[in-house]
């Protein structure tokens, strides 16, 4: 039996061993590129799927994960940018509060209506605050959501969301500054959040070179996600691997 991956998010949290996430978004790969996709990651060891996009509008999310499935054996986790992105074909759900913002819809609106649909899927569901920080341009989720993301330079702001996010009981905190952000999340942002909850640290948007992400692991992020660079040039793969992986404390490289 497959072990729960919030059990591998803690296992390796607790051995500071860091994930590296490849966000796919159902509209924007083709069955050929999510190939190739799926055989650098293999290669590189990646840790995890994420799977999901702020809108999916085509119809392809059950496809796209079937295609996952059908030929690797990394863990495919839900990132779902509405209610309907829930497949029972993947293994687990980021189940999303937006506790950056303050639309109760995204709070747990959004989740009364689905908790039914949610539950019978039979997925792993994390609950996850989800911060979303500015990242220099309007992103999808905070217009859709008509929601404030928390200033790049408070990084006060974003420990004591974090906080409390913890003490409310999210198992995971997910800072992101929006897919394809101009500026990714500063490492003090980071190291604030980070010194501040004992749940695993999720970060993401705008990171496009391995550098910035071995920083972002080094400021204490647990798991980096990245979706736009790799869709630009999905070869990134490698390196970006590498050094993420690299940021575990005793690792040489
Ligand atoms: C977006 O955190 C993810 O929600 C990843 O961002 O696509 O910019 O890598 P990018």
């Amino acid at each position: 039996m497959q072990v729960p991956v919030y059990q591998t998010l803690l296992e390796k949290k607790q051995r500071g061993q860091k994930s590296f996430a490849v966000l796919i978004d159902p509209d924007k790969v083709s069955p050929a590129s999510l190939d190739q996709l799926l055989r650098l990651a293999a290669e590189a060891r990646v840790d995890y799927f994420f799977v999901g996009g702020s809108l999916v509008v085509s119809n392809g999310l059950d496809d796209c994960i079937l295609q996952i499935k059908a030929h690797s054996k990394i863990p495919v986790v839900l990132f779902p940018g509405s209610p309907s992105q829930v497949s029972p074909h993947a293994d687990a759900l980021l189940y999303l509060s937006l506790i950056s913002g303050r639309n109760p819809e995204l709070l747990i609106g959004q989740h009364v209506i689905s908790a039914p649909f949610v539950r019978k899927s039979g997925l792993e569901i994390m609950s996850t605050g989800y911060m979303v920080i500015d990242g220099g341009a309007p992103t999808t989720v905070s217009y859709i959501s008509n929601a404030a993301p928390i200033p790049a330079d408070k990084a006060d702001i974003a420990m004591c969301t974090a906080m409390a996010g913890e003490m409310l009981g999210q198992k995971l905190i997910y800072m992101d500054a929006g897919s394809g952000a101009k500026k990714p999340i500063p490492e003090e942002m980071i190291m604030a959040v980070a010194q501040h909850i004992d749940v695993p640290l999720i970060i993401g948007g705008g990171i496009r070179d391995a550098e910035k992400a071995y920083l972002n692991c080094r400021a204490g992020a647990d798991v980096i996600v990245i979706g736009n660079a790799l869709e630009k040039d999905p070869g990134l793969i490698t390196e970006m691997a590498a050094a993420i992986h690299s940021a575990t404390p005793g690792v040489k490289i």
